[in-house]
């Protein structure tokens, strides 16, 4: 689609407002602009207004107003709002695929890809709706009946990230508003229209079942406005994704007013790569998994620990792929690889590659700027480390790809979990037992854990998230609905008689 014809099938102009709850509700207070600008060519695509403290406190009002409506919805009635948001998203799932990789750079393919996660956890969000569920409990006194039950907690905040422009906003914000909670959505300052779109889909459909408010929009900068939100006692839950320098910062504020967080900061994946790996398949993870999202993915492929027998063939077959990647406008249907999304994201690429170099890192493939393509764009690399040096420890948010070799395989598992984050990991192996002892208590630390598929492309069914430094939060699928509502126990009593737990004797008789 034509760019014009696209961002105005979508609803967006060249100047829009950034403050939302509903059809017809933009707030404008005549606030500064931010703007939206494409990576591939550097020009501004269009602007949008930030929101100011007029127009977050007439947002926020509105979401809590409305919380005390959805919540009294019955969840399966609920749901039947949560399905149309989901079919018209499946509607607009080319336009909308477009308009991420027009915004952020990572190609129409995986932007569609992303779309239809939004879509898989609206339809997962239908089932839940139906599904709720507490348990009941054996009660110690007799005549009395113990279960649990689930509430919802009230308006919840979505801090989002620029690399997945959609997806995160749908796990939390379908999931949370199914629970019975309003959300009030931050997304990242760097991909407003994509967010604006998202917002226009639901407006539509909250608008269709006589309902405002359950999706809301606010706009800006982290420090600014996200930080107005993070320290709002008004919102009980705040869902954070993004680094783990800000995410420290996120859930020592929300702590401190004693709120609840989820957090899906950084991640440093790996890849082990056994003896006996099938290496045609281990190639073809690792080419997704370093280079897909144009390496800024948080579940990115960025380490290779790889059996020293095998190391040299794994490396020429990676190679091989390499050389094909298409790097180019993420627009076209050939591209396999986009831009970067910042200048800044490039110079901490290439300060990265300076550092490996410097400590005994070979560069075996690519780590060049590539001007004649755009300010934005380079070639991923491939670096073979020696040394396990700090560098490794860190998440640098691009198509870096460390390769390292290892011996014995407690030694890859060591290497794999060494880093502070712990996001994904994957193990390419035919030998069960290593399989099994890379998910062993003893082998991978992390959140996800993968046999024979790459550390990327989690599916909206399991619940996802890391542990350490990636925050420990769970979003998506399995239970982690229970993170948006608020666990209630329940001890009822039908006889005539107080008995009291653990047995005590409470008469007002003499006790010797
Ligand atoms: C992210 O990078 O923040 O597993 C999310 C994946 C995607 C989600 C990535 N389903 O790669």
């Amino acid at each position: 689609m034509k760019i014009n014809n696209l961002l105005s099938h979508l609803g967006i102009q060249n100047t829009n407002y950034g403050s939302c709850f509903g059809k017809d509700c933009w707030i404008s207070t005549n606030n500064q602009h931010i703007s939206s600008i494409n990576p591939t060519t550097g020009e501004t695509i269009a602007t949008v207004e930030q929101t100011s403290n007029t127009s977050y406190k007439q947002v926020i009002g509105e979401a809590e107003k409305s919380f005390l409506k959805w919540r009294e919805k019955p969840a399966p009635l609920r749901g039947q709002l949560i399905r149309d948001v989901g079919n018209l998203v499946r509607e607009n799932i080319e336009p909308l695929g477009e308009l991420i990789a027009l915004e952020m750079g990572k190609i129409k393919r995986e932007g569609i890809g992303e779309v239809q996660e939004v879509v898989d956890i609206c339809e997962f969000a239908v089932g839940l709706s139906r599904q709720l569920y507490g348990l009941t409990m054996h009660s110690e006194r007799p005549g009395h009946r113990m279960y649990e039950q689930w509430h919802p907690i009230g308006p919840t905040g979505i801090i989002t990230a620029f690399n997945f422009p959609a997806a995160p906003w749908a796990w939390n914000a379908i999931i949370s508003a199914v629970c019975g909670n309003t959300v009030i959505w931050k997304p990242s300052e760097v991909t407003p229209l994509t967010a604006i779109a998202l917002q226009n889909i639901t407006n539509e459909i909250m608008s269709d079942h006589k309902e405002k408010a359950i999706f809301n929009l606010i706009t800006g900068t982290g420090s600014d406005i996200g930080s107005t939100l993070v320290n709002d006692k008004r919102i009980p839950l705040i869902s954070f994704t993004g680094s783990v320098k800000t995410g420290r910062i996120v859930s020592t504020q929300v702590a401190k007013r004693l709120g609840k967080s989820i957090l899906e900061l950084g991640g440093n994946n790996a890849i082990i790569v056994t003896k006996d790996a099938d290496l045609k398949l281990t190639s073809e993870a690792i080419l997704f998994g370093s280079i897909g999202t144009t390496g800024q993915r948080c579940t990115t492929t960025r380490r290779i620990i790889a059996h020293k027998s095998i190391i040299n063939e794994l490396i020429e077959t990676i190679l091989d792929k390499y050389k094909n990647i298409k790097i180019g406008d993420p627009l076209c249907n050939t591209t396999t690889m986009g831009p970067m999304i910042s200048q800044d994201s490039i110079n901490k690429m290439l300060q990265a590659i300076e550092t490996a170099k410097n400590n005994n890192g070979l560069v075996i493939y690519g780590g060049q700027q590539l001007l004649d393509l755009g300010p934005l764009f380079v070639e991923p690399v491939i670096i073979k480390m020696n040394d396990q040096i700090p560098l490794l420890y860190e998440e640098t948010f691009a198509p870096i790809l460390y390769i390292m070799e290892y011996n014995d395989f407690d030694e890859a598992i060591s290497l794999q979990n060494s880093v502070p984050q712990g996001l994904s990991s994957a193990i390419f192996t035919s030998n069960l037992y290593d399989a099994e002892t890379f998910l062993s208590t003893r082998g991978s630390d992390c959140g996800i854990a993968n046999v024979n598929v790459g550390t990327t492309g989690a599916e909206i069914g399991g619940a996802f998230g890391g542990e350490k430094e990636t925050g420990g939060g769970r979003e998506s699928g399995s239970d982690a609905w229970k993170g948006y509502m608020r666990r209630q126990t329940v001890t009822i009593n039908w006889t005539k008689k107080l008995p009291l737990s653990q047995g005590i004797d409470f008469s007002q008789k003499e006790i010797d």
